[in-house]
């Protein structure tokens, strides 16, 4: 195998093993850059070669792409635009923005309340965000629309500043920070949640982007949904701009850089990412011995986006312009993030000593300069001018997205304590000395007495309405289209689809068996027909359409492409033909489950975001949702999302054969934490039909809910019954209802399953009666959560109210009056039926699929968990004989006749099914 070395000099290199047709020739090419390079020297040799790889990549020669660039501005100054705001004021601006997010920060820290926050992300990043705020963020009325900023987690304290300066927030508000249940004025809640959560703050947070690595995957799926809008003809969303501010440390997070070729293969010049390149993370340098940017920047370029870094400030200009021989440039390619962190948190004479200094004739473009003026030069990402350019190219750019690499310094602007300190991070509150010197650096109008009488509580600074910085900040959010960030709700509202659409799944399948899968697809389908709100369904499919019964659906609604689609399909002559279209309305989003929830929480927070509500119906292999992506599914909760979660393939024993990393079992218990999911598990597609029509008129009726719905449906093909007359609507919704009743007498027990259970609970209801003369009224419990979530809250209202009539749970209400034992069972671990145990008390006994699932015949695994019909059955005659009901010797026949200890004696479920 061939070396690296011996593959030629540029790494993923040139062809070597191409034969040399014309070696005379070559080698005169060879000679003469071997003449440059000695008479000319090495750097004009280095220009020559890199704009001949330049004109080569124009003229499409197919050389490999330079994925890095010296350590310099993309924008050289000669290019930069001319600057179009007061420079003065938003600089003076910018200094009480300082100002204030410190002191609330530090103020949170008062004693008795210490609850932290964050100050030096938001000093590192001001000058990012407030070249934005003036000049390139839309409000939302702005005539193209607002623009979506996704701003990093922890810089909320800056923006809380600005929108206090704003007059947005009150002083008694930014005194409530991080105490959003405790801080309490005139009986009034007063306060601000820690970091962007609309959930806690729905007029003002748009983006959850707290955890770490959520908002860029987020922000690139939101830009996708814009452009999807706009090429379905459902908005013009083409001034729209999405902007993610990211911290460098963040960009480690795998969600970070896995959707970055998406992006680019989506064309999303509608996304810039801004990363706040400060070289630091929690603990201490993110690349130590390495350099962040020029990774960032390879990796970035390799994936297809444009590229602009913004390294240096202006102080630098003069000396790169006169830097002839490339030395300083050849220091700054060098040096280390790791060595640049320790100059910024040193002073001017060490980096003339060990930046400078290294070598003699950058040493010499200094000599005559004092500490202070080294001192003073700054990093790009601190300097306004280098930012606007960024900016303003990045919004011009158009085929690809763009990222913007800003170099800055953590704690920037709060003196040596924390400027480039590795604990920077985590420092919340100003020694009294950092806190005088901080005022003086921002010229602040506050007395040393007045910092001295209460260190704890410096005062917040804010200039009256008249005064020219806060007229100024004013007027430009003005022009811009209103305050950022603001989230809204008042948009259009949806026509429900009508009764009819859920006829044809309530009359069940006839003789034909079909899955709980198949039945909800083909309900989709009857709902996707609704003239108006057929159009607001988004399914979202990973690459698993063709399990789900779901590629009939392509000819019809089509796979969403920006591109279309520039081939003839392979199976372009089928009835079911593979077809993209640029109006397409499914999102394919490959294999891909991060990626669909990011689209999820793009779509189902449409009503706020585009205010038009739109359904994301986004299905996929069950194992592969709450467990994988569940952090992605609770920030799409704070999003206060609306839509379906559709958990196919369900179960621990019901897709058949497919083993431990596919049979799921356990999701409605991970699903149960999340308070904004309800789940239901029906078991008929009458069920299903009536679970969808109350999703809709919760999260899409008159007076929506911010819940999503969840829904877990098998590949088990059964006969689906008609529904019932006088089915008990309200039971299917709250969670249980009756779907038989035992006839005659006998001992009396109840039966409980849900989902593909239900099928084993009448297997057991046959054989007590067959069998052991047990009489068995069956229960479809529809959902074991949302009986413990009523039953739960009954108790709590109880507990803090003890003279209040509170009415029974449903729970209570239909099982407290029956007779007999209670057993349960479902295709899930025991914890899902053992969530309602509590209020059933001794009567209660619930079977399991608890362990790892494995690859079997359904039959024989739902023997092995003991989880089947006739392992029910054996369970009631056991509590049974407790009672003295039935002989206790009737246990033991039972096991014998069912054969229970034999895996292969298995009765329960069929065989078939996709998987
Ligand atoms: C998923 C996740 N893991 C860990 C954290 C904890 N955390 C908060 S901020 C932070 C460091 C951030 O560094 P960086 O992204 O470089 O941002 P900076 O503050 O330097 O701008 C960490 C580890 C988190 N919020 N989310
Ligand atoms: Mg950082």
């Amino acid at each position: 195998m061939a070396s690296r070395d011996s593959a030629g000099p540029i790494l993923n290199g040139l062809p070597t093993n191409l034969p040399d047709i014309d070696a005379e020739e070559t080698s005169e090419w060879l000679e003469s850059l071997d003449l440059l390079t000695d008479e000319q020297g090495r750097n004009r040799a280095r220009y020559i070669m890199l704009k001949l790889l330049e004109r080569a990549r124009e003229r499409h020669l197919g050389v490999p792409s330079l994925t890095a660039t010296d350590h310099v501005n993309t924008i050289p100054a000669e290019a930069e635009p001319w600057y179009p705001g007061d420079q003065d004021l938003e600089r003076k601006f910018r200094r009480l923005l300082r100002w204030n997010a410190a002191v609330m920060v530090h103020r949170a820290q008062r004693p008795g309340v210490g609850v932290g926050g964050h100050i030096s992300t938001f000093a590192s990043s001001a000058t990012l965000y407030e070249v934005g705020f003036n000049h390139f963020f839309r409000g939302k009325d702005h005539p193209g629309g607002g623009d979506q900023v996704f701003f990093q987690g922890h810089a909320s304290p800056g923006m809380y500043a600005r929108a206090f300066l704003e007059g947005r927030l009150t002083e008694e508000r930014m005194d409530g920070f991080r105490q959003e249940k405790s801080h309490l004025v005139d009986g009034r809640i007063e306060a601000l949640p820690s970091y962007p959560h609309p959930r806690q703050m729905p007029d003002f947070w748009e983006f959850p982007t707290v955890s770490m690595g959520l908002g860029p995957i987020n922000a690139i799926w939101q830009a996708h949904f814009n452009k999807y809008l706009h090429n379905r003809g459902m908005k013009d969303t083409s001034q729209q701009h999405v902007w993610a501010f990211l911290g460098d440390g963040e960009m480690d997070e795998v969600e970070s850089r896995g959707a970055l070729q998406l992006a680019s293969y989506e064309e999303l010049d509608n996304l810039t990412f801004v990363v706040n390149c400060n070289l630091q993370r929690l603990d201490g340098p993110v690349r130590g011995n390495g350099k962040i940017m020029s990774e960032l920047e390879s990796f970035f370029r390799g994936a297809g986006w444009n590229v602009i870094k913004v390294v240096w400030g202006r102080g630098w200009d003069p000396l790169l312009a006169a830097d002839k021989d490339g030395a300083l440039v050849n220091l700054m390619n060098t040096t280390s993030d790791g060595d640049y962190q320790t100059f910024k948190a040193n002073d001017g004479a060490y980096v003339r000593d060990n930046f400078f200094g290294r070598d003699p004739r950058t040493a010499k473009m200094i000599e005559n300069w004092s500490e202070d003026q080294v001192w003073q030069l700054t990093r790009g990402g601190h300097d306004f001018r280098k930012v606007y350019a960024a900016y303003d190219a990045a919004m011009k750019f158009t085929g690809a997205p763009t990222v913007i690499l800003a170099h800055t310094i953590k704690g920037y602007f709060l003196g040596q304590h924390f400027a480039g300190r590795n604990a920077t991070h985590q420092m919340k509150k100003l020694a009294l000395d950092d806190l005088k010197q901080f005022r003086d650096r921002l010229d602040m109008p506050v007395t040393d007495a007045q910092l001295e009488d209460d260190p704890y509580r410096p005062p917040y600074i804010k200039p009256d309405e008249n005064d020219d910085r806060i007229r100024y900040a004013k007027e430009r959010r003005r022009a811009l289209g209103g305050p950022v960030p603001e989230r809204r709700t008042a948009g259009e509202s949806l026509k429900l689809p009508e009764d009819k659409a859920y006829a044809a799944v309530k009359k069940g399948s006839g003789k034909q068996e079909i899955a709980t899968t198949m039945a909800l697809v083909r309900l989709f389908k009857d709902l996707l027909r609704d003239k108006e709100f057929g159009a607001h369904v988004v399914p979202i499919i990973p690459d698993e359409a063709r399990t789900f019964g779901m590629d009939s659906l392509f000819p019809t609604i089509k796979i969403y492409s920006p591109h279309g689609q520039n081939y003839t399909p392979v199976d372009h002559d089928l009835m079911l033909s593979y077809r993209e279209a640029k109006n397409g309305q499914i999102i394919h989003t490959g294999i891909n489950e991060a990626g669909s929830v990011a689209s999820f929480t793009a779509v189902g927070s449409s009503y706020a975001t585009h205010g038009i509500p739109m359904v994301p119906v986004y299905i996929f292999y069950s194992m592969f949702g709450f467990q994988r992506t569940g952090d992605a599914m609770w920030a799409a909760a704070d999003q206060l999302c609306r839509g379906f979660y559709i958990g196919a393939t369900a179960g621990r024993t019901t897709l058949t054969g497919e083993g431990t990393q596919h049979m799921d079992g356990h999701s409605p218990v991970l699903a149960a934490t999340n308070p904004a999911v309800i789940w239901y598990d029906p078991a008929f597609s009458y069920e299903i039909a009536h679970i969808v029509k109350s999703g809709l008129e919760r999260m899409y009726g008159e007076d929506p809910e911010d819940i999503t719905f969840y829904l877990t449906v098998y590949n088990e093909p059964t006969v689906q019954p008609a529904e019932p007359e006088g089915v008990d609507v309200e039971g299917i919704l709250r969670g249980l209802h009756k779907i038989r009743t035992g006839e005659g007498d006998g001992p009396r027990v109840q039966l409980l399953a849900s989902g593909t259970g239900v099928h084993w609970a009448l297997e057991a209801a046959d054989l007590l009666a067959q069998d052991w003369g047990v009489v068995a009224d069956v229960w479809s419990v529809t959902s074991w959560t949302e009986l413990r979530r009523e039953a739960m809250d009954v108790d709590q209202r109880r507990f803090l109210n003890p003279g209040d009539e509170v009415e029974d749970s449903w729970l209570v209400q239909q099982l407290g009056d029956t007779q007999g034992p209670i057993v349960a069972t479902s295709d899930y671990m025991k914890q899902t039926q053992d969530q309602i145990a509590q209020w059933l008390g001794e009567r209660y006994a619930a079977l399991g699929a608890d362990g790892f699932g494995f690859s079997d015949t359904r039959a024989a695994a739902r023997r092995f968990f003991h989880i089947d019909g006739p392992s029910m059955v054996v369970k009631a005659l056991q509590k049974l004989a407790e009672k003295g009901e039935v002989d206790a010797g009737t246990v033991g026949q039972a096991i014998d006749k069912y054969r229970l200890l034999d895996v292969t004696a298995g009765s329960s479920g069929n065989a078939g099914g996709e998987s």
